[in-house]
């Protein structure tokens, strides 16, 4: 018998939902910083092993909307809400327990779920005990399931319990899947992340990434990407001074996709002003949102 399903995680920024995702997988799908509102899509990871396959999908954490672009995130979380098999409820054990209960009820789930403590390497036994006692009592859950997605501990235990609640089913995708994202989109998401690393408050939030060129040559790949920021002082910024923090940007983005694509890269980046673009749904549409 072969099992397939999706199973998508939920939770509050900075659980530790695209830290899991990479556990998983064992590649950098996800970004990951430790700011709020890294991650702005969904992205899938696929697991293949013999018996089952596992369509993971990491989501934005859930937010209020301010902006279009939050409401297309949350839109994303929508729909994950919707397709999933499993849903993986995932919480910091440091964070509040029964704040995180309240996110999880109002999700009004409909698919079985289980309850991801994440972070336990940052707890004293007795803490961790006491702590998912408490999480037993819930009641909601299939199963409570303690993980350190950063030291990887507990992982494998939660595989084999979520292939316990998959449906029967052929796999989705051929089995040397990875995901179902673009090497542009990935590679998109890499500067991305370098942004977070680099710069302060607000640029990371005004900011996109659009990879314009992707082209293999014999001994490299050029790649070619927009950073869109909503003012020009962003733009001067992330450019810096004689266009320091650019270049800086660009090598940290490019070691990074190198040893992605396991491939030399000749990374060129230019900025553009885009006033509304986090709010203009053209925009939204042509940045991949
Ligand atoms: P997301 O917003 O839910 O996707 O969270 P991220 O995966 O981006 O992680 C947010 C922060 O928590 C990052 O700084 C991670 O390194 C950190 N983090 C994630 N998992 C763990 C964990 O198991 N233990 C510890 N100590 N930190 C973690
Ligand atoms: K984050
Ligand atoms: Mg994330």
């Amino acid at each position: 018998m072969h099992k397939a399903g999706f199973v998508n995680i939920f939770g509050k920024p900075n659980a530790g939902k695209s830290t899991l995702l990479n556990a998983i997988i064992g590649e950098k799908l996800a970004i990951i910083s430790p700011k709020v509102q890294t991650t702005r899509h969904r992205i899938t990871g696929v697991v293949t092993e013999p018996g089952f396959q596992i369509v993971f999908s990491d989501t934005p954490g859930i937010i209020d909307p301010k902006y279009r672009l939050h409401e297309k995130m949350m839109g994303a979380v929508k729909s994950a809400l919707e397709d999933a098999d499993v849903a993986l409820l995932i919480m910091d054990a440091k964070d509040d327990l029964s704040e995180n209960l309240e996110l999880f009820d109002s999700l009004r789930l409909k698919a079985p779920c289980i309850l991801v403590v994440n972070k336990t390497d940052l707890l004293k036994k007795e803490e961790l005990d006491d702590l998912l006692a408490r999480c037993n009592a819930w009641g909601k859950a299939k199963m409570v399931i303690p993980i350190s997605a950063l030291k990887q501990t507990g992982t494998k235990e939660m595989i084999s319990k979520i292939v316990e609640l998959l449906p029967e089913g052929e796999p989705f995708y051929p089995e040397d899947t990875l995901t179902d994202k673009s090497m542009r989109f990935l590679v998109a998401e890499m500067i991305r992340e370098k942004i977070f690393q680099l710069f302060e408050e607000e640029i990371p939030y005004h900011t996109a990434v659009v990879v314009s060129q992707f082209e293999e040559k014999a001994t490299l790949t050029k790649i070619t990407a927009e950073i869109i920021v909503t003012r020009d002082t962003q733009k001067g910024i992330i450019l810096g001074e004689k266009g320091q923090s650019i270049k800086k940007l660009g090598t940290l983005a490019r070691t990074e996709i190198e040893k992605f694509i396991e491939r030399k890269v000749f990374l060129e980046l230019f900025v553009k002003v885009r006033g509304k673009w986090r709010d203009s749904d053209l925009y939204l549409k042509e940045y991949g949102y």
